[in-house]
């Protein structure tokens, strides 16, 4: 296949990637602005490369016409989850979606492969709308946690290093560190309330401040210089503090303030 026509051939997979990339990315700032914990941590990309697309069609003895129909993982994407829990939660936010159709999926955590690898594999189809037709193409799209992320990606190297043909002793090691993988995942699950917790007031006290720093900024503009440097001051003193209720509080009563000045700006 002449190279023009693998460029034709690929580019509604590249569209589809950059796309999925900019929705999944949506989610996880809407989860973020509503101030909800967020099961996506990570979003990743990639169109296959022609060369592993022909290794692929080598290794399974497929056509070349048939590419698109059996390569099931030409478009790629890939969620990181900070906790094997947040897996099942974006199993259900895609199954939910309708600009995409399962076609079908592998459960790699339940069921491990023999190497040890785990992950959760989801095939869609996904409409692409080109300047001339809309076509469907098929996506991958792989769910797995941190942990689990790690252990492919080194595994992953090792295959390609030793040409799929890793040594005995090298397996073994791998699949202790995966069952190891399996017990850090296990072992965050049972701190994962904690972890949760202590993210979440980190959040929480980010925006607050960031409001609190918006309206200061805002009051110069309408109020008297010495009050609004008095108001900054006492702000720093409750954010010296470090306690979230009593930031809380300035935040309140920071808005009420700001509120009079507009509607005094108004009248
Ligand atoms: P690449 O280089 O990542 O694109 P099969 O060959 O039958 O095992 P199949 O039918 O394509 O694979 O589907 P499967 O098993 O769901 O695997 C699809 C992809 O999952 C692979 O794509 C890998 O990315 C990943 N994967 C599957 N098994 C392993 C594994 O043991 N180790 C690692 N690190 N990744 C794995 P490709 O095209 O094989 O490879």
């Amino acid at each position: 296949m002449e190279l023009r026509v693998w460029r034709e051939m690929l580019d509604p997979y590249y569209f589809a990637v950059e796309e999925l990339l900019v929705k999944f990315r949506n989610l996880q700032k809407e989860f973020h602005d509503s101030n909800q914990y967020c099961p996506i941590e990570e979003v990743q990309g990639r169109v296959k490369s022609i060369s592993s697309i022909l290794d692929k069609v080598q290794k399974k003895q497929y056509e070349l016409g048939d590419v698109e129909d059996k390569i099931e993982d030409i478009a790629g994407i890939r969620i990181i989850c900070q906790f094997k829990e947040d897996i099942d939660k974006v199993v259900s936010l895609i199954k939910n979606r309708t600009d995409m159709t399962l076609k079908s999926e592998k459960d790699y955590i339940r069921n491990p492969k023999s190497s040890g690898y785990q992950s959760y594999h989801m095939i869609l189809y996904y409409d692409v709308n080109m300047v001339t037709e809309t076509k469907t193409i098929q996506v991958e799209i792989q769910i797995r946690t941190m942990g689990m992320n790690f252990w492919a990606t080194i595994e992953h190297s090792l295959q390609y290093k030793y040409k799929r043909n890793i040594p005995e002793h090298i397996k073994e090691r791998l699949l202790n560190t995966a069952r190891a993988v399996v017990n850090l995942d296990e072992e965050m699950s049972t701190v994962r309330d904690e972890i949760m917790d202590a993210q979440n007031a980190f959040t929480i006290k980010d925006r607050l401040v960031s409001d609190i720093l918006k309206n200061i900024q805002g009051l110069f503009r309408v109020a008297n210089t010495r009050e609004v440097m008095k108001i900054q001051d006492e702000f720093y003193k409750v954010y010296q503090n470090g306690n979230v209720e009593q930031l809380k509080h300035f935040s309140k009563q920071l808005d009420i303030i700001t509120e009079g000045y507009r509607a005094q700006n108004l009248s």
